[in-house]
């Protein structure tokens, strides 16, 4: 096992390694910004390093900064969580070659899924089913319509080194084919570096279904179920669940069986999540894969009462996964909301001081936060402030807990989406599991 880690991350998430370390009984380091001096990640490691200025750019992203605090305290492992380096193959590699063991799958896997056309087609070959599109567009724009007129309209075009939302243009008409590869390639240059973009049949209100995947470095690999997160705004999701309403058993066999198939045919390793959109009929299509960690995976930890972060420490340090896919059972039902520091009206992100925090507890409640009295919401980071996470026997009863446990969490001080949350849990169509991505639009 690891002899020391470094958590190259803040906030929740580093606090939630952190557990996971505490158990395993792996000493940590933490690294944090001049902002974060504060912080619990700090409170809770066994050693901190300061990494530099609250600018996350020359701190949590800064590779020098954080490779030296790994060389000074002699970690053997560093877990990225998600978000800053989590998908950096660069930083992936550098560990390597620093002889540190990155928590997650190699630099070539990342850098793979990290070009979403790669993607597509790699996972294409390893048999899963793909909306109708195209590949990286390289050719000539008379050949471009010829290709978008293949697609088929409405289309979408959509950045290689996407995800997020940021680079995509959905197209109504051949007319306005031209303008929209054009502001796709740009803001994809703009925000990624690469203008590099594709196409894909456009579906109207799809449901985004993601599978969990678990898979160790001698070939196992298994499933976890799905998590719905339909509920997003503006390609931030706010509630996720487990499992999805639309799901049967012999859905989520017929799948699973893909997503463990197609894993082992690319080899990957570590934690990964298989992303599919799901169209009105209920036909299924993989859009992406993320090779991290993600926000959402408490949903997936409360139905199969697994450890995922446990896991990805144990299977990144050569330990076998040690069970098989019938080991795994699925009990009752988990919905998380997010819990953003932002206006109510606007959406804006409300920092400053929390001036009173108590979260709930009682049966069948989770909270994740790296929140406290007197916690400064800082303007550099993201506005996530806690992870509320229910489960019952059933969606009703997760349901139950959720809305009471929304009701008595107190944070005071800042303006948080506690009150939005609430809106959409006790909305006939939400409570009737009947959403699409377009559900908050609407509401
Ligand atoms: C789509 C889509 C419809 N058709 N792909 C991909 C990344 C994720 N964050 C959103 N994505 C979507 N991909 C095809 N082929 C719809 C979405 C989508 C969306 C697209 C445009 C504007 C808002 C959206 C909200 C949710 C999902």
């Amino acid at each position: 096992m690891f002899q020391k880690l470094l958590v190259a991350n803040r906030g929740e998430i580093a606090l939630r390694i952190i557990c996971a370390c505490k158990e395993l009984q792996i000493p940590t380091v933490a690294v944090y910004s001049d902002a974060d001096r504060d912080s619990l990640h700090v409170r809770f490691s066994d050693e901190a390093v300061c990494i530099g200025p609250a600018r996350s750019q020359e701190s949590y992203l800064n590779i020098p900064s954080i490779i030296s605090a790994a060389e000074i305290t002699n970690v053997d492992s560093i877990h990225p969580g998600y978000g800053y380096l989590a998908e950096n193959a660069y930083f992936a590699e550098v560990c390597d070659s620093c002889g540190i063991k990155f928590i997650g799958p190699s630099a070539p896997t990342i850098e793979l899924m990290g070009d979403k056309a790669r993607a597509r087609e790699s996972m294409n070959q390893a048999g899963l089913p793909l909306i109708p599109g195209s590949g990286v567009l390289k050719e000539t724009d008379e050949q471009i319509e010829e290709i978008a007129r293949k697609v088929g309209y409405p289309l979408i075009v959509k950045a290689v080194a996407g995800g997020g939302g940021r680079g995509m243009r959905v197209v109504n008409r051949p007319d306005q084919l031209h303008e929209a590869l054009a502001m796709a390639q740009a803001e994809a240059n703009s925000a990624f570096g690469i203008p590099d973009v594709y196409l894909e049949r456009f579906l109207d209100n799809p449901r985004h279904v993601e599978f969990q995947i678990l898979a160790d470095e001698f070939g196992n690999v298994v499933h976890l179920g799905e998590r719905e997160c339909s509920i997003q705004r503006r390609h931030q999701k706010l509630i996720e669940e487990s499992p999805s309403p639309i799901m049967t058993d012999e859905l989520r066999r017929e799948i699973g069986d893909k997503v463990v198939q197609a894993s082992q045919a690319i080899n990957y390793q570590n934690a990964g999540t298989i992303e599919f959109l799901f169209d009105q009929k209920g036909h299924y299509y993989f859009i992406e894969m993320n090779t991290r960690i993600q926000v959402e995976h408490p949903v997936t930890e409360m139905v199969t009462g697994l450890d995922i972060v446990k896991k990805q420490i144990r299977i990144a340090a050569g330990e076998q996964l040690g069970f098989s896919q019938e080991d795994i059972q699925f009990r009752g039902h988990s919905i998380e909301c997010r819990l953003n520091a932002e206006c109510p009206e606007t959406f804006l992100p409300s920092p400053g001081k929390i001036t009173a925090y108590h979260p709930p507890g009682g049966t069948g409640i989770r909270t994740d936060s790296a929140a406290y009295n007197d916690y400064v919401v800082s303007p550099h980071y993201d506005s996530l402030i806690a992870k509320l996470i229910a489960h019952g026997r059933n969606r009703q009863e997760a349901l139950a807990r959720l809305d009471r446990a929304l009701d008595m969490f107190i944070i005071e001080g800042i303006q948080t989406s506690i009150p939005l949350h609430q809106k959409i849990i006790s909305h006939p169509d939400f409570v009737e599991g009947r959403f699409g991505t377009s559900f908050l639009n609407q509401l």
